[in-house]
C-alpha cells in the first residue's frame, strides 16, 4: 500500500475514549485513587480533549449515562463542556446495572419494577443522546442469573426481545443501537446475552438499525474474535468495539498490552472486508472500554489509543495481492508470512510522519509528559476534591 493511501485511512480511522476511563476505578476489593483522576464530567471531557490534542485521533467521548449525567440537569450544557475541550459526545451508555432494584436483572428481571425503571432509564437515555447530538446508544446488560432454575431462560430471551424493539422504536431514524454481549459477570450461571450470536440475534430482531458490538475482553479464553468479527461484517451487524486486552477474563488492560498480533488479526479481517468485499467499513464505532487502575489515565489512554493506530496501520501494510495469491496456490506459509511481514513492520515513523503533517508531535506520550498537564491537574484537583469533601463522580463511587 503506498503511504499516502495510508495516511488518508489514517485520517478515517478515529477512536472513542470512554469517560469512565478518566475517573477512579477499582476492582471489587478495592480502588486505589490517584490524585489526577478525574471526578467530575467536566473533568472527564478536560482529560479526553487532552488526548485528542496528542493523538488527534478522538474526537469523541463515551459516557455513561449514570455516572456522567444528572437527572434535571441540562444535557446541552454538557455538550457545550466537550466542545469546548475540542470533543463531541459520542455513544451514551445506559447505565442498566448499579440500581438496588435490578439485582434480579434489568429487562429481564422477573420483577416488574426492575423492567419499567429499566425502560424509564432508556427513554431518558434517547433523550439525553438527543440532547448532546449523539447518535449511538450503546446497551450493555448484567442481566443473568446466577443459580440454575433460578428464573426461566426462554421468558428472560422474549422480554429482552420486547424491550429492545420498543426501544428500537422510540430511537430517531438516524440513531444506531449497539447491543454487546459478555459469558459470564455479573451472572455466575447464564447471562442473558452471553454470545454474539445472542446479540446477533437480539440486534437483527430489534430493527434495521441495531448492530452488534464486541467488547475484545468479553470472550471465552481460546475463541477466535477475529473470526467473530469477519461474520459480522460479512452478516453487515458489525456495530463497533469496545477495545481493551485481558490475560484472564474481563481484565480491563491496556489494548494490546498482552496480545498485539490478536488486535492486528482484527483489524486484518476488517481491511479484508473492505479491500477484498468492497464492505462498507466507515460506519464501525472503535471505542475503548479500559479502566486503568494501576497506570495514569492519560497515560494509559494515548497508549491505547497509538497501539490502535499501530496495529491498524500494520493490518493496512499486508500485501493483498500476494496474499490473494499465496491462497491461491495454497500455499501456507507464504500466506501466514503476509501477515507476519505487516505485523513485524516497525510503522511508528510512518507514524509519526502523519502526526507531524496534522501538526502533532510524532511521539504523543512524550510530548504529554512533557507538558505538565498531569502535575497541574493533579493539584488542582486534589484542592476540589477536599473542597467538595469526597471523591464524587468515580465510577464506582
Ligand atoms: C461491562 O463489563 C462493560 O464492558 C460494559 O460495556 C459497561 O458499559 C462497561 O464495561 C462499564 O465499565
Ligand atoms: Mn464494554
Amino acid at each position: 500500500m503506498e503511504k499516502e493511501q495510508l495516511f488518508a485511512l489514517l485520517d478515517d480511522f478515529k477512536i472513542e475514549t470512554p469517560s469512565w476511563g478518566y475517573a477512579d476505578t477499582g476492582t471489587r476489593f478495592g480502588k486505589f485513587l490517584q490524585p489526577a483522576a478525574a471526578g467530575t464530567i467536566d473533568e472527564k471531557l478536560a482529560d479526553a480533549g487532552i488526548v485528542h490534542r496528542y493523538t488527534g485521533c478522538c474526537p469523541t467521548v463515551a459516557v455513561h449515562v449514570l455516572w456522567d449525567f444528572s437527572m434535571g440537569v441540562d444535557a446541552t450544557a454538557t455538550a457545550k463542556v466537550a466542545q469546548n475541550h475540542g470533543v463531541r459526545i459520542g455513544a451514551i451508555n445506559p447505565n442498566l446495572f448499579q440500581d438496588q432494584v435490578y439485582k434480579f436483572g434489568s429487562v429481564t428481571s422477573p420483577d416488574e419494577r426492575a423492567q419499567s425503571h429499566a425502560h424509564r432509564h432508556v427513554t431518558d437515555s434517547i433523550h439525553i443522546a438527543k440532547a448532546v447530538g449523539s447518535n449511538v446508544l450503546s446497551l450493555w446488560f448484567a442481566d443473568g442469573t446466577n443459580y440454575p432454575g433460578q428464573d426461566d431462560i426462554v421468558t428472560r430471551k422474549q422480554r429482552m426481545h420486547g424491550a429492545l424493539r420498543q426501544w428500537h422504536d422510540a430511537m430517531p431514524q438516524d440513531m444506531l443501537m449497539m447491543v454487546e454481549y459478555k459469558p459470564f459477570e455479573p451472572a455466575f450461571y447464564h447471562t442473558d446475552i452471553a454470545d454474539w450470536g445472542m446479540a446477533y440475534i437480539f440486534a437483527k430482531d430489534a430493527g434495521p438499525n441495531a448492530k452488534v458490538l464486541v467488547d475484545s475482553g468479553h470472550h471465552y479464553q481460546a475463541q477466535n474474535i477475529e473470526q467473530i468479527v469477519a461474520w459480522l461484517l460479512d452478516e453487515q451487524m458489525l456495530g463497533g468495539f469496545h477495545f481493551n486486552d485481558r490475560k484472564y477474563a474481563d481484565d480491563d488492560l491496556t489494548l494490546g498490552s498482552i496480545d498485539p498480533y490478536a488486535v492486528f488479526r482484527i483489524f486484518h479481517e476488517i481491511r479484508n472486508a473492505a479491500e477484498w468485499r468492497n464492505c462498507d467499513v466507515s460506519q464501525i464505532a472503535y471505542m475503548v472500554d479500559q479502566s486503568h487502575n494501576l497506570k495514569p489515565k492519560i497515560e494509559a489512554m494515548i497508549q491505547t489509543v497509538t497501539t490502535a493506530q499501530e496495529m491498524f496501520a500494520k493490518a493496512c501494510l499486508v500485501d493483498r495481492d500476494k496474499l490473494r495469491d499465496a491462497q491461491a496456490r495454497i500455499d501456507v506459509v507464504d500466506s501466514e508470512t503476509c501477515l507476519r511481514n505487516a505485523f513485524f513492520t516497525d510503522v511508528r515513523p510512518l507514524l509519526g510522519e502523519w502526526r507531524k503533517r496534522h501538526n502533532i508531535d510524532p511521539d504523543p506520550l512524550k510530548a504529554y509528559r512533557a507538558s505538565g498537564y498531569q502535575q497541574r491537574i493533579a493539584k488542582e484537583r486534589e484542592a476540589a476534591r477536599a473542597a467538595r469533601g469526597g471523591n464524587a463522580g468515580s465510577a464506582y463511587a
